[in-house]
């Protein structure tokens, strides 16, 4: 049996005692509505796979555009839009060539104007993702820098140093690559003679920028405004934990071979450097009191990742705890306890999300099927019910699992070519949603087919069909989001806990909403209260396994 309120067990506040002002989500605070951020629900698009306008196969602006009345429908509050700024596509657009110009593969700065108008006009805003760690290798400050000397301001802008060994034909340090293969490569001097090395903590068509370097500051600081001023409400800022490098570049203690693997040490990342590079994006940020900057923090240590999120620093960052939670009631209330306590000592916005773009699509990650949607629709109750914002990635809604068998000749990740085929990289979460129809590309795209192939069998997920049934994952997601945007019982900032039988959980806002969630394997009494949506049709009243429900 559940528990009653009298059994609370324990209380988490996403804001401490005395250390910040008592949030409340809902109700203004002293006379002050809250930032339209501090609770919004954000839905992630990956614009090549989200819908194609233009008939190339590939996502497009136009296509956001086109699909901003389903987007109203699900009643999200704003976009987050992966990199659509120029790009050779190395990286599906994490390598930018220009920070202020739309790659024409997304139809160019007129498709970006028209979106920002048209979604403005619905009441959906507009976050840009933009990527300050490095630039592409055939920006035109890599390009010079390639053609000056050892030395030069042009070099200066990147991380270029001599080899080690007798005629520096060893990299500079022992750093990996998070695709493969080492952090550097060697170039070829304008002369012909074998040359200094470069660092790129990702792909080599992503040469790491030097942040000691004020143009590269400016630079940065110029990008942020121009969006600014063209209307975007804000970013969300790739590898926020970046950028800064240790002095000396030392080499790493323990290199792992595995790649995307996230360790607090390493040094890579994470260096104190980078709080002083936030306090200058925020200064800029301050000019436009509206806008928003969410860091992809990848920092395991409450503590340090709470540092990134001070008042003068970034608004909000990635908590990847709940992403990084198999479904299981005891990890998911610790995940939730833990990203609260990450945020409460400075007064952050808590932040939560079940995936993106770069990690496998949760049904798939909660046993794939029916036994994976089930779960992933009642997680995404919890994460619905949970102070904070909230991050829906493409294709979530429907209830898309990852697709594991794409042919080998489809893949693009750079991943797949830099570990030598041995690890297929992320395009399984980047497949093309299905719109419509019953064949693939199921009215993503007029062409015959879209850039990455989608499985016949998504014939029954798409939005179309799912848009019409009411037991379908897009129909619960409308619901839910509905009930937590118009409800008073979801506000206020804490989570209290209760007394729930194993393998379960429950905790009630201060509003008054409970969420109980069942993560065994059979029927369990619903807590007391009046039952506002369930995951899942109840069993003889009571709440079925893999599900979650809402009550007040
Ligand atoms: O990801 C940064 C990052 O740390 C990823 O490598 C992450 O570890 C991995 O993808 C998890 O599986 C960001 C973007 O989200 C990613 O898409 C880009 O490839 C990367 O930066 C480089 O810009």
């Amino acid at each position: 049996m559940f528990g009653t309120i009298a059994d609370v067990t324990e209380t988490s506040a996403a804001s401490a005692d005395g250390a910040a002002p008592a949030e409340d989500n809902a109700a203004p605070v002293d006379g002050q509505a809250p930032p339209w951020w501090r609770s919004a629900v954000f839905y992630q698009v990956y614009p090549r796979s989200f819908a194609d306008s233009d008939g190339d196969g590939v996502g497009d602006l136009g296509g956001i555009k086109e699909k901003l009345g389903y987007l109203e429908l699900l009643g999200i509050d704003a976009l987050w839009i992966c990199p659509v700024m120029r790009s050779p596509m190395a990286d599906g657009g994490y390598d930018v060539s220009d920070p202020r110009d739309i790659d024409p593969l997304f139809g160019g700065m007129a498709a970006m104007d028209a979106l920002i108008a048209a979604a403005h006009r619905r009441g959906i805003k507009i976050t840009m993702d933009l990527v300050p760690n490095h630039t592409s290798d055939r920006h035109r400050w890599f390009v010079d820098a390639l053609a000056a000397a050892p030395g030069s301001g042009e070099r200066a802008r990147y991380i270029f140093r001599d080899g080690r060994g007798p005629d520096g034909s060893e990299p500079p340090n022992n750093w990996p690559s998070i695709f493969g293969g080492p952090a550097w490569t060697r170039i070829t001097e304008p002369d012909g003679t074998p040359g200094q090395w470069y660092l790129h903590i990702f792909a080599p068509e992503q040469p790491d920028l030097n942040w000691e370097n004020p143009e590269v500051v400016a630079d940065f600081e110029q990008t942020l405004r121009f969006w600014l001023d063209r209307g975007v409400d804000g970013f969300r800022i790739d590898v926020a934990h970046g950028m800064a490098k240790p002095p000396g570049l030392p080499d790493m203690a323990n290199v792992s071979t595995k790649m995307l693997v996230h360790d607090d040490d390493d040094p890579r990342f994470n260096n104190p450097g980078v709080h002083e590079i936030h306090r200058r994006f925020r200064k800029v940020l301050d000019e436009y009191p509206h806008a928003v900057s969410i860091g992809e923090v990848w920092v395991d240590d409450n503590t340090r990742f709470g540092e990134y999120v001070r008042p003068d620093e970034l608004h909000m960052a990635f908590n990847f705890r709940l992403a990084e939670t198999a479904f299981d009631a005891e990890a998911v209330r610790h995940a939730v306890d833990n990203s609260l306590a990450a945020v409460a000592p400075v007064g952050a916005s808590p932040t939560w999300t079940l995936s993106n773009h770069d990690i496998e699509r949760e049904v798939t990650r909660y046993g794939g099927g029916v036994l994976g949607v089930a779960r992933a629709k009642a997680m995404m109750m919890v994460e619905l019910a949970l102070p904070g914002a909230v991050f829906v990635y493409n294709g979530a809604e429907l209830g898309l699992p990852n697709v594991d068998d794409l042919p080998e000749e489809a893949l693009q990740d750079p991943v797949w070519e830099r570990s030598g085929h041995t690890d297929r990289g992320r395009d399984g979460c980047r497949v093309p949603l299905p719109w419509e129809g019953e064949l693939p590309p199921f009215g993503f795209t007029s062409a015959a087919s879209s850039w990455l192939p989608a499985p016949p069998e998504w014939a029954k997920l798409t939005v179309e069909s799912q848009l019409e049934e009411v037991g379908s994952t897009v129909s619960l997601y409308r619901m839910a989001i509905e009930m937590r945007a118009n409800r008073a019982e979801f506000s206020g900032a804490s989570v209290e806990w209760y007394g729930s039988p194993k393998g379960c959980l429950a905790f009630r806002r201060p509003g008054g909403l409970i969420c109980a969630l069942n993560a065994t394997g059979a029927p369990i009494p619903l807590p007391p209260g009046e039952l506002l949506l369930a995951s899942a049709d109840l069993i003889d009243g009571q709440l079925p396994p893999d599900s979650a429900a809402w009550l007040v």
